[in-house]
């Protein structure tokens, strides 16, 4: 088996000045932060990070400078997804050039894909582009609209897709989840991409996991982590109660502005979120603020 990560990794949220253009001096302080939290990744350009609302001049520019913050002490993972599969392969290309340690992609979505065949060509297409990097393949169905089977996607793209590594599974269904880890002896690396939900996929083989809320709360997930590797299972059941409780919270307000919001309240200002993605208003941040600290979450985040 691959296993090549393990932990949590932060799909890193992207900071932006009060005009919504990147504020790539921020993004040094933010992976400082990351880092001290212990988070042990970090996934730019993802769907926290608004990478689908970014240019690709902007994609390049942000994941360089991640890369660079990161020094190699945790491996830096670039989303390159794009509705042009030629300029998703030139993002590959960039994400290799620049020192990424992977790269990974979510299909196109304007245009479904409606067969396993053409989305393991459309990602062959795109994996070429840097043939010596891991590549996984970035499953969001929710965000793509792409139910394909994924134990037959993985099936079929390991005979096409030299570079495939495993993919980032973002969907509640655990037990397609399990399947994808055992195949052909547990070859690939499914990286778990729902954060309430990480102690069942623990149970069911995950290692590593990338999500949205390890930019919040890592300490608390990686006691879960720890707990779980205990065989504490009641405390790893309160670790992850506890996320499931932030999670419900900040799904009552605009995601990305809610959880730029946080970052701001835990001392490190990312500035706001970018259009389409909406921010709070002034009574709602106050709203969540309060509901945050009646379940916590200030003292456990930490
Ligand atoms: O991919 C994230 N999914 C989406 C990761 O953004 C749709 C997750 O980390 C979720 O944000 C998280 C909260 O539901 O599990």
């Amino acid at each position: 088996m691959v296993d090549r990560y393990r932990g949590i990794f932060a799909a890193a949220l992207t900071p932006m000045k009060s005009d919504t253009g990147l504020d790539l001096d921020r993004v040094g302080p933010l992976v400082e932060h990351l880092l001290s939290q212990g988070v042990r990744g970090l996934y730019v350009c993802g769907s926290t990070g608004e990478g689908i609302s970014l240019t690709s001049g902007e994609r390049r520019e942000l994941a360089a400078e991640f890369v660079q913050a990161a020094g190699g002490r945790v491996p830096v993972l670039v989303q390159v997804g794009h509705n042009s599969l030629a300029e998703a392969q030139q993002l590959a290309e960039h994400a290799a050039a620049i020192g990424a340690a992977a790269i990974s992609a979510a299909c196109p979505s304007y245009f479904k894909i409606d067969s396993v065949e053409r989305l393991v060509e459309s990602m062959a297409m795109i994996a070429s582009g840097a043939p010596e990097l891991p590549f996984y393949y970035y499953h969001i169905p929710s965000l793509t609209g792409n139910q394909l089977s994924m134990p037959l996607f993985l099936q079929q793209a390991t005979e096409r897709i030299a570079n495939l590594a495993g993919m980032k599974y973002t969907t509640t269904e655990l037990h397609v989840f399990q399947r994808c880890c055992e195949l052909q002896s547990r070859r690939f690396e499914v990286l778990w991409g729902v954060d309430e939900m990480l102690l069942g996929a623990l149970s069911v083989g995950a290692r590593a996991a990338i999500g949205s809320t390890y930019n919040i709360a890592a300490p608390l997930y990686n006691r879960l982590m720890d707990a779980f590797e205990a065989g504490d299972w009641e405390a790893a059941r309160g670790y992850q109660l506890s996320s499931v409780e932030l999670v419900e919270i900040i799904s009552d307000y605009p995601f990305h502005g809610a959880l730029k919001r946080i970052m701001e309240l835990q001392g490190v200002p990312i500035g706001p979120c970018r259009l389409p993605q909406a921010g709070l208003s002034a009574a709602e941040a106050k709203e969540m603020e309060q509901r945050l600290r009646e379940i916590g979450f200030f003292d456990w985040s930490r």
